[in-house]
């Protein structure tokens, strides 16, 4: 069942030894980073860190500190209580093949395969866990953001940042909901930066209040549920309910409670809320913080969030993270997304097979993708295709390999993907917008992309040699092999990576989309009521 709580999900990683509890006294300022980043950069991710006494400005904060809870395979898998995380995007796979339902049998059938997404759907409730202590910050409290352990995570950083919070805010238009992650840089006790990058569908609901004149309620939570934060982090169409998405996920309805001081619902089970708003044009220099992409992002001007009541859980746990040179926590958030949003890719390009985002490359400077090739050019639909969907936009090199080729082997990649390239006639370059963060274009927002197409050329590709052969040895043969060397008592002698076969049916679905399925399942939610 879902977690109940954040608490539950570190009592979960601790039983699968996948938990450190540090009972030090460790300092917020850099030095849980810094043993973090070991952590974090260790194989296979390390473990997950619980700081049990938080020092912020020489005192002892409140609430523990959790940091790498989701920075393993084997982590992120606990936190969406999957055996591994493909199960999932098997069965996104199956829901969208599912047709919609022509008669009852069918109707069932189909509850019956996705019944999961009864639960997309949340439940509104009267009271809840994160509201347990309430502090008005206007009534003259002297409880903060001061009595938060809020790390400050690179030397050069400008200040202290929140790193995992989930931003809720609404279309003041059609009222859809978004839950973000935006980085919060503290300014002072009752004042943060709001991070949400132009791109983002945070930012354009700014733009809306902007538009209007009218004051944007934002409310931030921390903790609960770890799906919370995982699907605050996908890159959902704009539109899509972050909500629904972890209902989902968690197969089990999000209870949502109303905020005390703002018009906003949050889950009830979360650890801290900060309520607050953001006032339209107010904005104010923000950073540099050491970002993702392993370098300070510089200082620029973001809109700033003004904090009007903090709630929280009375055993409240706050977690954290630090992005920096991959790998780091974030690495295996971004898997999960490739491996769950690749189904959904492969509704408007079922012709792909696989796809790496490889973790060096930060997400966004290298998608290596596995097509089957199926007329002249068709590599360069597919990087279009990619650099049309969504966050995908910000692929700054994307590579097309034929459906042979293991795209999440490295030696292949490089070995298959130069050998079959010309330089000249394969790269094909695109200008478009570009990531915030990305530092190499020579003005921001704005560069340039390339699609390297590294599959076999046909002739009516102008190809006019006769295309080489890759040396194998017939399956014979090597039967032959095997017998000789068990006649030589040295068993199956050294092995070689076996042939690689393609993960998933990648035939054409019934081209429904996330949001189509996400529909039907609150339609059927609605029935079931
Ligand atoms: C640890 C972490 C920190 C992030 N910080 C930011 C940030 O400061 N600003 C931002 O725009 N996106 C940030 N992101 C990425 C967004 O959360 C991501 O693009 C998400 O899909 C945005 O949701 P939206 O499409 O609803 O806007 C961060 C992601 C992670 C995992
Ligand atoms: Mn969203």
């Amino acid at each position: 069942m879902a977690y109940r709580s954040f608490r539950k999900f570190l009592d979960a990683l601790d039983k699968a030894g996948e938990l450190k509890r540090v009972a030090l006294p460790v300092d917020t300022d850099l030095l849980i980073a810094e043993w973090a980043d070991r952590e974090m950069k260790s194989p296979a991710g390390g473990k997950a860190l619980l700081f049990e006494q938080a020092i912020v400005a020489g005192k002892k904060t409140e609430f523990p500190v959790a940091i790498n809870t989701m920075g393993s395979r084997k982590r992120m898998a606990l936190a969406l209580q999957v055996v591994d995380v493909e199960d999932i995007a098997q069965e996104i796979q199956l829901i969208l093949k599912a047709k919609p339902p022509t008669d009852l049998r069918e109707g069932w059938s189909l509850l019956k395969q996705g019944i999961h997404l009864l639960h997309a759907r949340p439940k509104q409730v009267k009271e809840g866990e994160c509201q347990e202590v309430v502090h008005q910050i206007d009534n003259g409290n002297d409880f903060s953001l001061a009595n938060l352990p809020i790390l400050k995570c690179w030397p050069k950083d400008g200040g202290r940042f929140i790193t995992l919070p989930n931003v809720h805010t609404r279309d003041p238009e059609s009222s859809a909901r978004n839950v973000g992650v935006y980085r919060m840089q503290i300014y002072d006790e009752r004042t943060t930066g709001m991070h949400w990058q132009i791109h983002k569908v945070g930012a354009r609901h700014g733009k809306r209040y902007y538009e209007r004149g009218e004051r944007m309620p934002v409310a931030v939570t921390l903790g609960g549920d770890p799906v919370y934060t995982f699907a605050a982090t996908t890159p959902l169409p704009d539109g899509l309910d972050e909500i629904l998405f972890a209902g989902f996920l968690r197969r089990k309805s999000v209870e949502l409670v109303r905020c005390k001081t703002i018009d906003l619902d949050v889950p009830a089970d979360v650890d801290f809320v900060l309520e607050g708003y953001v006032q339209p044009g107010e904005m104010r220099a923000e950073g540099p913080f050491g970002d993702h992409t392993g370098f300070y992002t510089a200082v620029e001007n973001y809109p700033v969030f003004h904090v009007t009541a903090i709630t929280h859980r009375r055993d409240a746990i706050y977690p954290t993270t630090i992005v920096g040179r991959p790998p780091m926590e974030d690495a295996y958030l971004g898997k999960a997304t490739e491996r769950l949003f690749l189904p959904l890719l492969r509704v408007t390009l079922p012709e792909i097979v696989d796809m790496n985002l490889p973790v060096e490359g930060a997400f966004h400077n290298l998608v290596l993708v596995s097509i089957k090739k199926q007329y002249p050019f068709h590599a360069a639909r597919v990087a279009h295709g990619l650099w049309g969907a969504g966050q995908m936009m910000f692929s700054k090199v994307i590579v097309v390999f034929d459906d042979d080729v293991d795209v999440q082997n490295p030696a292949e990649v490089i070995w298959r993907g130069l050998a079959n390239l010309d330089p000249k006639r394969d790269f094909s370059f695109v200008d478009g917008p570009i990531d915030q963060l990305d530092h190499g274009a020579n003005q921001a927002l704005y560069g340039a992309k390339v699609c390297i197409d590294a599959t076999r050329k046909w002739a009516e590709e102008g190809y006019q040699r006769e295309w080489p052969e890759v040396c194998r040895f017939p399956a014979d043969v090597s039967a032959r092999a095997d017998a000789l060397l068990a006649e030589l008592g040295v068993g199956k002698g050294p092995t070689r990576p076996s042939s690689w076969q393609p993960p998933a049916d990648p035939s054409p679905t019934n081209g429904g989309t996330l949001r189509d399925m996400l529909e039907r399942l609150s339609r059927a939610a609605e029935k079931a009521r």
